[in-house]
């Protein structure tokens, strides 16, 4: 028995049967991915509205990638660390220049990145601030997502991320998200606090825009009480919300956009569309003042830094320059959220849009309990248009940022079609 020539129905039945059941997918199996496109078993063809949670920013096979790819696969793939290749420096130079920053420790995925950014700061709080060994605080907002591993779901209050995993790690203090008074009472009230770590917007808590302002002046306390600002870009970063970053510091991109120096983050994490989903990539980056508190053999990872990873990552970061995908993001996130907000004034069922450039998700009108969320994208589905809930009743949208104005209207006629036909 081949794979090729099974079902949808049959390929589902196969990962029910071998795979933990840690996910459940929408019912659709798919085979096949071409820029905005991807494709079942079948051969139906679907509009992919999730980007495999903005990880495809750049479209699914983007060939300029694919055929980075290709070429280091067949020279070299891996090597350790405990070489040198001749890859990896012309990546740490290149996202060090791009992002606005002195180093970048390279990882593979954005949990990894986290936990690397948390012993960073964790460490840079006992040696350059001074707090008392094994006494370092770490603010986190609450209904946040960082990833899935024990310490980061030490600080969520997602029941279902969480329960059963314990004993869970000590050091975090939750805080309201987009709340400032809770900041700073929570900086105030605690003397080892050394980092403030936040998602710039809150994506699977349901795509939160946190009003005008509140990065920068978050930053700025931070910076008053020598506090270090810890942004999670794993999903709003690379161009994904209509900037290169969605805290878009005094970066060197050629994205034009008004440099805000105030919101640079002191530690940068990112992942998934930095390789454009290629090849699992991710990293953090900072200042040498706090970065030089890693030194050799404190942190690391067999992958981490491998020269195939470090020429797809390079070439998936020049695709978002050479095709402006910052700027088509703002510009198709502007067109589909007027003209989403016009159809829900006639439409009971969603009660708003929110999100910035093409980070995006509809809040429907019925309980987080309700199915509501979930069969809308299986009709959605039906109309050729991939999307999942996120929490209940929210549905994130969130295409690859290739998408012309013409696909982007498409897009929006299936949504409309389908959200009426409830
Ligand atoms: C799942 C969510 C999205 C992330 C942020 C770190 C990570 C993620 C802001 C960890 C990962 C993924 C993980 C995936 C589903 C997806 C997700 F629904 F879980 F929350 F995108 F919103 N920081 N998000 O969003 O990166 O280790 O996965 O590479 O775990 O179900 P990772």
């Amino acid at each position: 028995m081949t794979t090729d020539t099974l079902t949808s129905e049959s390929l589902i039945q196969i990962e029910d049967q071998y795979g933990a059941h840690n996910y459940h997918p929408l019912p659709v199996v798919l085979s096949k991915g071409e820029g905005v496109y991807v494709w079942d078993v079948e051969g139906k063809k679907y509009f992919d509205f999730l980007s495999a949670y903005s990880a495809v920013n750049q479209g699914h096979c983007h060939p300029r990638i694919i055929g980075a790819l290709e070429k280091q696969a067949r020279r070299l793939t891996l090597t350790s660390r405990a070489f040198y290749n001749d890859k990896l420096g012309e990546f740490e130079k290149f996202a060090s220049e791009l992002f606005g920053f002195d180093k970048l420790l390279p990882m593979n995925t954005g949990a990894e990145a986290v936990e690397t950014a948390l012993k960073i700061a964790r460490r840079w709080g006992y040696e350059k601030k001074g707090i008392a060994e094994n006494e370092a605080q770490i603010i986190v907002c609450k209904n946040n997502f960082h990833g899935r591993t024990t310490t980061i779901i030490s600080f969520s209050n997602d029941p279902v991320a969480r329960k059963n995993f314990g004993p869970y790690t000590n050091g975090f203090i939750k805080i309201e998200y987009d709340n400032i008074a809770d900041l700073e009472d929570a900086i105030a009230n605690n003397k080892n606090v050394v980092a403030f770590m936040a998602e710039p917007i809150q994506g699977e808590a349901g795509v939160y825009v946190p009003q005008e302002g509140y990065l920068a002046k978050a930053k700025q306390i931070c910076e008053e009480n020598n506090v270090l600002f810890i942004a999670d870009e794993v999903q709003t970063g690379i161009a994904r919300t209509g900037k290169l970053l969605a805290t878009c510091g005094n970066c060197s991109c050629n994205v034009s956009c008004e440099k805000k120096p105030e919101v640079k983050p002191d530690i940068l994490i990112l992942g998934k569309a930095i390789s454009g989903g290629v090849y699992p990539v991710s990293g953090v980056l900072a200042n040498n003042d706090i970065m030089n508190v890693i030194t050799p053999g404190s942190h690391g990872s067999t992958f981490g830094g491998n020269p195939l990873a470090a020429v797809v990552a390079i070439e998936a970061l020049k695709v978002i320059q050479d095709e402006k995908l910052a700027e088509n993001a703002a510009r198709l996130g502007e067109i589909f959220r007027s003209e989403l907000n016009a159809f829900i004034e006639t439409c009971d069922l969603v009660k708003l849009v929110r999100g910035k450039g093409l980070l995006n998700a509809i809040v429907i009108n019925d309980s987080e309990e309700s199915d509501t969320a979930w069969n809308i994208c299986l009709k959605l589905r039906d109309n050729g248009l991939l999307a999942k809930p996120t929490h209940g009743n929210i549905i994130r949208f969130a295409p690859p940022l290739v998408m012309t104005e013409d696909e982007l209207m498409e897009c929006i006629a299936i949504i409309k079609n389908t959200l009426s036909s409830f």
